[in-house]
């Protein structure tokens, strides 16, 4: 994978997402800009989250959950590869895939079943996070 240029084959890459070869080259370019060093730790990722949902507040704990969501390989950073996968199931994924992110983001330990601590968990860290408001309009719509 990759080229003279340091960008991924995205015709290959394109197969395991939603999105054509033509948008991963102009998402990749963005990436670029805006991290250079073609990764994203930590920081900066908190960052990105807050500016992207503009959360008041420390987002610092809930951050930390959803970096190592993206973080498929626990390297400590998101490539961009990882960045486009979890991109492609938050806009364009069935409904499925979205339910399976987010079980695997409560399913803390990987044991592949919830316990009420990992739910507690969760929904206590992310009180202050774009779930908090997902789960707020989804209520709204059931009343
Ligand atoms: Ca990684």
């Amino acid at each position: 994978m990759g080229n003279a240029k340091g960008k991924p084959d995205f015709n290959e890459l394109s197969k395991g997402t939603k999105f054509s070869a033509k948008e991963l080259n102009t998402f990749f370019d963005n990436f670029k800009k805006d991290f250079p060093q073609g990764k994203i730790d930590k920081n900066q990722f908190e960052v990105l989250y807050k500016k992207m949902f503009g959360t008041e507040g420390d987002a610092k704990e809930f951050c930390g959950l959803v970096f190592e969501q993206y973080d498929a390989d626990h390297s400590g950073y998101i490539d961009f590869k990882e960045f486009i996968l979890t991109l492609s199931i938050a806009s364009r994924g069935t409904k499925d895939e979205k339910l399976l992110w987010a079980f695997r983001l409560y399913d803390r330990d990987h044991s592949g079943f919830l316990t009420e601590n990992e739910i507690v968990q969760v929904l206590t860290v992310s009180l202050h996070s774009i779930f908090y408001y997902l789960n707020i309009m989804c209520y709204i719509e059931l009343i």
